[in-house]
């Protein structure tokens, strides 16, 4: 049995790339950062809890990471963990760049010394772009960096000191430059799920108007469960190398907000209202990856479409029961 450890095993991707990895027959380690609620560190995973092996750790804690990797001696270890909400690393610079950027590091330094075989996957961003791109208007490998908030700062040395760590110790590292990504179990500080969440409790009467910021930024948008699908994938190269993982097809938010309207038969116009708090200080304009590398490279292809991802999402919200908990104003 292949043994994969897996720090964020408690967030979107971490669940969906767990449940794979089972099904697969892989033995399942994670870490969970702990915070004071408990039951929120378990809602993505409660499902296979009993299947997975958790322990309390933190990227930013180094020695929390070596006991982990000395003790499970994974051949796979993912990297999902980080301060991953691109505004609030506005708010929290410091703390991104500790957990974001430097957690990466502790992760390579910990399976250096303690499992130096293992394959390791880092959760590079296409946020790393910013706001540059190639003349066709997408972003590939070899697209330069333009960094464009603590966030993507972070993750771009987290992406060269994976690198680095594969050319200086001979280290199987893989970077995955995954562009946006979605679900039912995406955070509903995102833009999507806050919409699709919102949109439904407008058409049940619980609410009356979502705030947002910029309606005009394009995002590249697939589906989670596919891109978890590749991150496997890259890992099971015989190379270790960098991918970038997309659709191909680029949306505005204001095209979420017109096809979640429509699709529950609201005149989105009534109910969207503009809040600068939501903006940020610079805003990446448009994404849109060109995943050939990683389709020839691996096969992968997504099963989602934008439409089909959101139908699921707004579906997800249709059954589910609110307990009127605002989304937070400034998220
Ligand atoms: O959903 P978002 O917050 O995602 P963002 O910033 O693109 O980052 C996500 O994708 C990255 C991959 O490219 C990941 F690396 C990162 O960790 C994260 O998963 O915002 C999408 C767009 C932005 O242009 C934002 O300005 O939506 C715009 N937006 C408009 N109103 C909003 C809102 N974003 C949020 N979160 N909340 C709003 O009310």
């Amino acid at each position: 049995m292949k043994r994969a450890l897996i720090t964020g095993i408690n967030g979107q991707d971490g669940s969906y790339l767990a449940e794979l990895l089972i099904d697969k027959d892989y033995e399942v380690f994670g870490i969970i950062k702990r915070n004071s609620i408990t039951e929120s560190q378990f809602s993505r995973i409660d499902h296979i809890r009993g299947k997975l092996n958790l322990t309390y750790a933190d990227i930013t804690d180094l020695a929390s990471l070596t006991h982990m990797v000395k003790d499970v001696q994974p051949d796979e270890v993912y990297n999902l963990a980080a301060q991953s909400h691109v505004r609030v690393s506005f708010d929290q610079p410091v703390h991104t760049a500790q957990a974001t950027g430097v957690g990466a590091l502790n992760v390579l330094e910990a399976v250096r010394l303690y499992k130096p075989s293992a394959r390791v996957y880092q959760a590079s961003s296409s946020e790393m772009f910013g706001n540059t791109a190639e003349a066709d208007g997408f972003q590939r490998e070899s697209t330069v960096f333009d960094p464009a908030s603590p966030y993507a700062c972070a993750k771009v040395f987290a992406y060269h000191i994976s690198r680095n760590y594969r050319k200086a110790y001979g280290m199987f590292v893989s970077n995955g430059i995954l562009f946006n990504h979605e679900s039912p179990r995406r955070g509903t500080n995102f833009v999507t799920n806050k919409i699709c969440k919102e949109a439904v409790r407008i058409k049940l009467g619980l609410a009356d108007h979502i705030h947002l910021g910029n309606l005009s930024s394009k995002r590249d948008w697939g589906h989670a469960k596919d891109y978890v699908r590749a991150m496997w994938m890259i890992l099971q190269q015989d190379v270790a190398d960098d991918f970038v993982c997309a659709t191909g097809i680029a949306h505005s938010v204001q095209d979420v907000v017109e096809y979640v309207f429509q699709y529950l038969d609201l005149d989105w116009k009534s109910f969207i209202r503009f809040d600068e708090r939501l903006l940020r200080p610079e805003e990446v304009d448009a994404l849109r990856g060109d995943s050939r590398k990683l389709r020839s490279a691996t096969g992968w292809e997504p099963e989602y479409t934008f439409e089909t991802m959101l139908d699921e999402m707004v579906a997800y919200w249709m059954t589910k029961e609110f307990d009127d908990v605002k989304v937070q104003a400034t998220n």
